[in-house]
């Protein structure tokens, strides 16, 4: 039988404010199905944003949410997660609200370990705002504020969380949305910083601009590009080329932040 999502929607939320061909429906769904497959108490969750297309997630579902302030996803996270470490926190936004105006919390997040899953919508570009390009959009591809193409060096997301200490670091797309459901199921059942980079298509803001075609042909990309992480160790850089690893990238244990502080002030 079809999985049932309604139960995890908001009435009178749907439809969604996303564009045909987006990519963040695929997400949206696979995130639900890992809630449902954990059993996890609806009232236990909550799910915080910044502002972007990927930020507007938590109006439609129906867990405690937060929609803040562009890049402050994190922040307000960890404000909940330190009042009430009871509570599930899931953390999510775009690129840009992650690694550019938010890239201080990312970061930060990532160093103290708090245990909070960080979804990241990797589209390449600031979608909502019209298409200008973000810290992940590669090098020459084409934004509106780039329009003879981008002269900067890309961020891979998933390096800067490994690199700034977070504890469980996964990648995946939109084209793997089963593999997605499992990897976000062990982000959030990981105590500590859990962040999954999800590579999204945005045809609207990113994919015309490239001549990617169509939505299909921009997750058949994203096949293309795809490297199971075992395999990709064996590769050389070369090999690789413009290709990503998918899967678990990295999984550590190491004292979580709420416990640190909590000792450290006496409350443990
Ligand atoms: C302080 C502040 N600066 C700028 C904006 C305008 N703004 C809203 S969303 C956004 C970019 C969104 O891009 P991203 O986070 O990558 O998410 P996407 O829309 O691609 O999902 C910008 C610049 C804002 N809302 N607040
Ligand atoms: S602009 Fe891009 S990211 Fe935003 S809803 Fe449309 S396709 Fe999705």
């Amino acid at each position: 039988m079809a999985f049932d999502y309604s139960a995890y929607l908001r009435d009178g939320k749907i439809p969604h404010i996303w564009c045909p061909g987006c990519g963040y429906g695929i997400i949206l769904k696979s995130f639900i199905r890992a809630i449902d497959k954990l059993g996890w108490n609806k009232n236990e969750i909550v799910v915080t944003s910044g502002i972007g297309c990927a930020s507007r997630l938590p109006g439609y579902v129906d867990f405690n949410t937060l929609h803040t302030t562009h890049g402050r996803s994190l922040g307000f996270a960890t404000g909940v997660k330190l009042a009430n470490p009871n509570l599930k926190v899931i953390g999510l936004g775009g690129d840009g609200d992650m690694t550019a105006i938010g890239g201080n919390h990312f970061i930060h997040a990532c160093r103290r370990n708090i245990d909070i899953t960080c979804l990241v919508f990797n589209n390449y570009i600031y979608g909502m705002t019209g298409g200008q390009y973000s810290p992940t959009t590669p090098k020459n591809a084409k934004a509106t504020t780039v329009p003879y193409g981008n002269a900067d060096n890309q961020f891979d997301i998933s390096s800067l969380a490994i690199g700034a200490g977070a504890t469980f670091v996964a990648r995946t797309t939109t084209y793997h949305a089963v593999p997605m459901e499992k990897l976000i199921m062990q982000a959030l059942q990981h105590k500590g910083f859990s962040v999954v980079e999800i590579m999204a298509g945005c045809p609207t803001g990113y994919g015309r601009k490239n001549k990617q075609g169509s939505p299909a042909n921009m997750i058949q990309w994203q096949k293309d590009m795809s490297v199971p992480v075992a395999k990709a160790k064996d590769m050389t850089p070369e090999e690789m080329g413009d290709k990503f690893a998918v899967g678990v990238l990295h999984q550590e244990e190491k004292t979580e932040y709420v416990e640190a502080y909590d000792a450290q002030v006496g409350l443990s």
